[in-house]
């Protein structure tokens, strides 16, 4: 299993015939480390010929390449019998754990894993991407009477069909032709390029689920489009009805054990909290902070891009978790602190990412005892009001797909994950997915979706949900100067549990 676990760990799929011809090389271990080393990661599905060119020995087998699209099992297309116990995720009970100060973790991938590698855990995975966002679909004007391709293909009047994108690309023409699957079978879609539907068509991303409306164009399968759908949610329901009362603080990207690290903002933060910075309204403030939500990169990490060991302090990763345990208890005790994991964190690079293991845990443990450890992304429960933590590596793909969005409004772009009620949309690209027989990406309802990631800080609302992206408490990193991208560090939100209302709070300008 050691070499399907190592693909894992990357969010890749290791398809069965290049294991088979990995497992005849002398060293399939060393094999794979080389290979996933120098893997472009733009499939997720790693195929015979891409470990060619690494194999020394050929038993004389001829060569036996599939085409991509036999293998790659995202399309929840008729299964084998025994494959298809199909589960109905909405009637299965999360179990509800509460922690420190009422936190109640409604769902996270953490102790519940079942990704193997296996082509069942790719068709579980997709079945319930598609029947989850199906269902929020078929609620949308003119969705309710969707129907599978295969019935729609043999319709004539005018149609709707929910399915997951396979392809979108520009025809010669200029128009937009997109490819939709559903369990029955595939139809080709288009959107004409001086319909209203042309601009929508354009906001499409491969691998996410959405709904269309059109007619048959006479004689042929093509469905000329009038309308997309994506699933979204009805107009805002407005602010959670509980009353609770004090402050949840939403930071991310700390980074403790870079060089960039912004000591002297943290250190105000620190002092803030502890009352003794800002004066006395700031006091009574901060009396009442009783949360503290961390999105990911605690930790700078080891080995997450080439060139980063210049950056770092010490390239012990365990002596960067106890520099954070340090930090960390330097706050006051009564503020319970919740932690996900980010890509710089010691935790598997594909999402869901687990919670951290216990050695890690055991850092902090020792040293504090108000801490929750969830994983990325996790859905928690404070005084009635639903966060969702998620790190947002995905919105470096949503960046790079979505012309009108920018590095500049990432909680702009968060409002993505609400249209699409979805975190990763795209399959793969630099967002490395496990397949795990359940969605964990699923957006159903939440208060507050918190991000962070790309460095840059935003608060925004879309559709009554509170999107936040907390930005980071690291400088400007290499990388960053060459691409251009100016972080917000030293920047928190404080949620109230009563009004429901954020603010900003800047350490650093
Ligand atoms: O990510 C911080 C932001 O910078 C995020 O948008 C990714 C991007 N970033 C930073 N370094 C790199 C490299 N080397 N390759 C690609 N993208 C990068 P963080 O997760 O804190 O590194
Ligand atoms: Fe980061
Ligand atoms: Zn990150």
């Amino acid at each position: 299993m050691e070499i399907v676990e190592k693909c894992i760990e990357q969010g890749i799929f290791l398809h069965p015939d290049a294991k088979q011809k990995l497992e005849e090389q002398e060293d399939p271990s060393q094999l794979i480390d080389k290979i996933l080393k120098e893997y472009n990661f733009e499939n997720p599905v790693l195929l015979p010929k891409h470990i060619e060119q690494y194999t020394t020995k050929n038993p004389g087998k001829p060569k036996q390449e599939k085409k991509v699209e036999s293998i790659t099992p995202k399309k929840p297309r008729k299964p084998e019998k025994k494959e298809t116990t199909k589960k109905e995720p909405e009637d299965e009970p999360e179990p509800v754990e509460t922690q420190n100060g009422g936190i109640e973790v409604v769902l996270d991938v953490t102790g519940r894993s079942e990704c193997e590698g296996e082509l069942k855990n790719f068709y579980n995975y997709f079945n319930d991407r598609y029947e989850k966002i199906k269902k929020e679909i078929t609620k949308r004007n003119g969705m309710r009477n969707a129907r599978p391709v295969e019935a729609v293909k043999r319709g004539k009047e005018d149609v709707s069909v929910v399915g997951i994108v396979n392809e979108v690309r520009g025809t010669q023409n200029g128009h937009k032709l997109i490819l939709l699957e559903d369990m029955t079978g595939e139809i080709p879609t288009l959107a004409l390029k001086n319909r209203d539907v042309y601009s929508k068509s354009e906001e499409v991303l491969l691998d996410e689920v959405i709904g269309v409306r059109g007619a048959l164009s006479d004689g042929s399968d093509l469905l000329m489009l009038d309308d997309i759908v994506w699933p979204d949610l009805p107009l805002s329901g407005g602010k959670p009805q509980s009353k609770g009362d004090g402050y949840i603080a939403f930071i991310s990207d700390v980074h403790f054990g870079s060089t960039t690290f912004l000591e002297d903002a943290w250190n105000r933060f620190v002092n803030w909290l502890n009352g003794e910075y800002g004066g006395p309204e700031h006091q009574e403030l901060v009396k009442n902070i009783k949360y503290l939500c961390i999105a990911g990169d605690l930790v700078e990490g080891i080995g997450i891009y080439p060139g980063q060991k210049e950056e770092l302090k010490t390239v012990s990763i365990t002596e960067q978790y106890r520099e954070a345990a340090r930090q960390l208890k330097r706050l006051p005790s009564h503020i319970n602190i919740i932690i996900s994991p980010g890509n710089h964190d010691a935790v598997r690079q594909a999402e869901p990412q687990p919670a951290f293991d216990e050695e890690i845990q055991e850092v902090f443990v020792g040293e504090m005892d108000n801490i929750t450890f969830v994983g990325n992304p996790s859905t928690i429960k404070i005084a009635g009001v639903e966060i969702l933590v998620y790190h947002g590596r995905s919105l470096d793909d949503l960046i790079a797909e979505l012309p009108k969005r920018s590095y500049e409004k990432p909680a702009e772009v968060m409002s993505e994950y609400v249209k699409r009620r979805h975190l990763a949309p795209i399959y793969g690209k630099k967002t490395p997915l496990a397949p795990e027989n359940k969605d964990y990406h699923y957006v159903d309802k939440p208060d507050i979706i918190h991000c962070g990631h790309v460095h840059k800080f935003g608060v925004d609302q879309y559709k009554g949900v509170n999107l936040f992206n907390t930005g980071t408490w690291q400088r400007q990193t290499k990388f960053q100067k060459k691409k251009g991208i100016k972080p917000d560090p030293g920047r928190v939100v404080l949620y109230s549990l009563e009004n429901h209302e954020p603010k900003i709070v800047k350490f650093c300008n």
